[in-house]
């Protein structure tokens, strides 16, 4: 809905997912690496532990100018002031979240579905999620793996920015981008290196490559 959307290489974290080491350790090496937006990702825990941990997040987030999106929880997203939300298709739908929140915020919402490119949901929408790429342990309830052939589908039907994700590592990173992807989105190739700077400037690499 017009917000821009100029990233490239967008972090998406748990606490689960960061190998024993705090959120904010892992997300500032990711920063220090190239890392230039960052979602907070957190299932089944108590709001007010959302918030905290969001609001922890985002302090350290603001000290370096990277935006915060938070996935899928409005009440936590409006409470810590994040630049956006991230929703999936059985999430709150994205014409709802603007009646409550309105622009200029950042709203994602993920295709698992071509049929979803024809709806509101997705007009509404400042950036479109591809999920996922590439079938993931990180996330198994997944629907379709869409490979670089429907990413590249997906480019060809629609304008709004797109954010891969799904098994994005350095070595398929190139070829994601050349597909069609204006981000690139990953949990583990960060989370889990035993260097998340390191990491992520490989991937920016492979990422300045490809445009
Ligand atoms: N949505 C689609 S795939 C996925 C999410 C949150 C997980 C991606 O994790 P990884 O470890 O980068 O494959
Ligand atoms: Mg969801």
């Amino acid at each position: 809905m017009g917000i821009e959307f100029p990233y490239r290489l967008y972090l998406v974290v748990s606490q689960e997912s960061c190998a024993g080491r705090s959120i904010i350790e892992v997300a500032e090496q990711a920063i220090a690496g190239g890392v230039d937006i960052v979602q907070l990702r957190e299932k089944n825990i108590p709001t007010e532990v959302f918030v905290e941990r969001a609001m922890l997040l985002k302090d350290v987030l603001d000290k370096h100018n990277v935006p915060l999106i938070i996935n899928d929880n409005l009440e936590v997203a409006m409470k810590v002031g994040a630049l956006g939300i991230h929703v999936g298709n059985n999430d709150t739908p994205p014409t709802g979240i603007r009646a409550t929140w309105g622009a200029p915020h950042c709203l994602g919402y993920s295709i698992e579905y071509l049929e979803q490119l024809q709806t509101d949901q997705t007009k509404a929408s400042d950036y479109l999620g591809v999920s996922p790429v590439f079938s993931t342990a990180t996330k198994t309830d997944t629907v379709t793996e869409w490979g670089l052939g429907g990413l590249a589908r997906i480019r060809a039907l629609t304008d709004k920015p797109l954010v891969a994700i799904g098994s994005i590592n350095v070595d398929n990173a190139f070829e994601v981008v050349r597909a069609g992807a204006d981000c690139l989105a990953v949990v583990s190739a960060i989370c889990q290196a035993q260097d998340p700077a390191k990491a992520a400037e490989g991937l920016r690499n492979e990422i300045e490559k490809a445009l």
